[in-house]
């Protein structure tokens, strides 16, 4: 069994898991939906069997099932809707009655579950499965999620999930219900096929559609984690920006806005997604602009969080509420900086940022303030020796490290595309960090190394390709 944990922005269609039938998910509509699937544990690799698909009519009755299992909540019922139960085996009425994807199919089924409010507090609402109240969640869990939500997240001792996250990110829709309160709808979540999930913003509930809930409103798993364990709220802090980014920009592009969700993660600090950085890191193949099937969280977190460390909170909030999408709403706030950044700077600073990690050099742009990074895995560039290296389009990386003697060594570089490439050079040495060059120009390069010979010193070299083509480099060290 595979466990995986899935977060999951659905746009207006749906996605669904092909799990190695892609060939199958033809039939489906996805318009701009994003599912993104992760693998607990063993993040590589199996993000590429989530697939779009196409679900245009889903959410609609005619692409269920059995319509005849609905109940349309029209809006009268609204006012009623939330109902705290008064005895431990509470009547469900049509008012109790939530809507949720049934993701044990695919595509995902629109159906209904009893559910009872069993905590409310300032911005949050908990409502709990009537069959998971008991099992996998209880009262104390809620009276936590209720505090970390309203009073205090590990990164702020004053400040709830709630106010960290809108604080950043901005402020969720209060569509339909005219209650700002987010609602956690907390149930046992099956799997489909190996596959598990944690949770997901589902964008029926945003619609006036008949299996919409009509409430700002997460969906939560308690079957793997507890509801307010600290990998799960940094899954609501996730999901919560999925909410905050669709007030302000529907149609994102996924690996733009699961970047914000990573960084919400990091910035309320219950955990930092290190399962997924950790596999990017020993394996930094995936690209950062990927399609939305195959994200890659470990490189999204990465590029989130330098971001905001980098360009600071309002540049974040100003990324979020911007209506261009991806590269095309980044550049722009980029060349508003002072001094101006180019995407493909950015990039080839990040790339460094991810080898060396050091905070402490020049203004900190080397360095992560808010991660302890394992060192990336790089090739190993031997004296005398010449390496080849492609580096994939859409935000591909390439790490090259040496510990060779440096004393009366160049480093040579060979591209027909440097001006195209963000190329870094450094030595990290007892004596600190230092670049060597960055902003290479002409087709064959020779960077003099003599200079920095010190004893214990490494060599690196890190290659970032921001251009929609594969580039290719070569490297000698002699
Ligand atoms: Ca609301
Ligand atoms: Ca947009
Ligand atoms: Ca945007």
């Amino acid at each position: 069994m595979t466990t995986i944990k899935a977060f999951i922005f659905l746009a207006s269609g749906l996605l669904a898991v092909a799990c190695g039938e892609e060939g199958d998910g033809g039939d489906w509509t996805a318009g701009d939906a994003g599912l993104d699937g992760s693998p607990d544990g063993r993040p590589d690799g199996d993000a590429g069997v989530w697939t779009d698909v196409d679900a245009g009519d889903l959410g609609s009755d005619a692409a269920l099932d059995d319509g005849s299992e609905m109940i349309d909540q029209g809006s009268e019922d609204q006012g009623d809707l939330g109902d705290t139960p008064d005895d431990s085996d509470p009547i469900c009425t049509d008012d109790d009655l939530w809507w949720i994807w049934n993701l044990s199919v695919m595509p995902p089924r629109n159906e209904q579950i009893c559910a009872f409010v069993r905590g409310e507090g300032e911005r949050v609402v908990v409502v709990v499965e009537q069959s998971t109240w008991g099992h996998t969640v209880d009262e104390q869990a809620v009276a936590n999620l209720l505090e970390a939500w309203d009073h205090a997240t590990p990164a702020d001792p004053e400040r709830g999930l709630y106010q960290v996250v809108t604080g950043l990110f901005g402020q969720p829709p209060d569509t339909f219900d005219d209650d700002p309160r987010i609602y956690l709808l907390l149930y046992e979540m099956e799997g489909y096929g190996e596959y598990t999930f944690d949770g997901y913003f589902r964008v029926d509930d945003q619609s006036a559609s008949s299996v919409s809930n009509r409430r700002e409103m997460l969906h939560i798993n308690t079957l793997e984690y507890d509801p307010d364990s600290d990998y799960l709220l940094s899954v609501q802090a996730h999901e919560f920006q999925h909410l905050v980014h669709w007030n302000h920009d529907r149609d994102e592009e996924s690996w733009l806005n699961e970047a914000m969700s990573e960084l919400a993660m990091v910035v309320t600090g219950f955990g930092t997604d290190e399962a997924w950085v950790s596999s990017w890191l020993h394996d930094p193949s995936a690209t950062l602009m990927a399609d939305s099937y195959s994200v890659h969280y470990g490189v999204l977190l990465l590029f989130g969080t330098y971001l905001y460390e980098r360009l600071g909170a309002g540049f974040i909030a100003d990324l979020v509420a911007d209506e261009a999408n991806g590269i095309g709403s980044l550049q722009p706030l980029l060349s508003a900086q002072q001094p101006a950044i180019q995407f493909g700077e950015l990039l080839g600073d990040l790339a460094l940022a991810i080898a060396l990690d050091d905070p402490d050099y020049l203004d900190g742009r080397f360095g992560f303030d808010s991660l302890e990074l394992d060192r990336v895995k790089a090739s190993n560039l031997a004296a005398g020796t010449t390496i080849d290296a492609n580096i994939s389009a859409h935000g591909g990386f390439a790490f090259f490290r040496s510990i060779e003697d440096l004393s009366g060594r160049s480093l040579w570089l060979e591209s027909s595309s440097y001006s195209d490439l963000a190329i870094r050079v450094a030595v990290d040495s007892s004596g600190g960090t230092e670049l060597v060059a960055e902003e290479l120009a002409g087709e064959t390069v020779e960077i003099p190394l003599s200079d920095q010979a010190a004893s214990g010193t490494i060599l690196w070299v890190t290659v970032a390709n921001p251009t929609t083509q594969q580039k290719s480099i070569r490297l000698r060290l002699e």
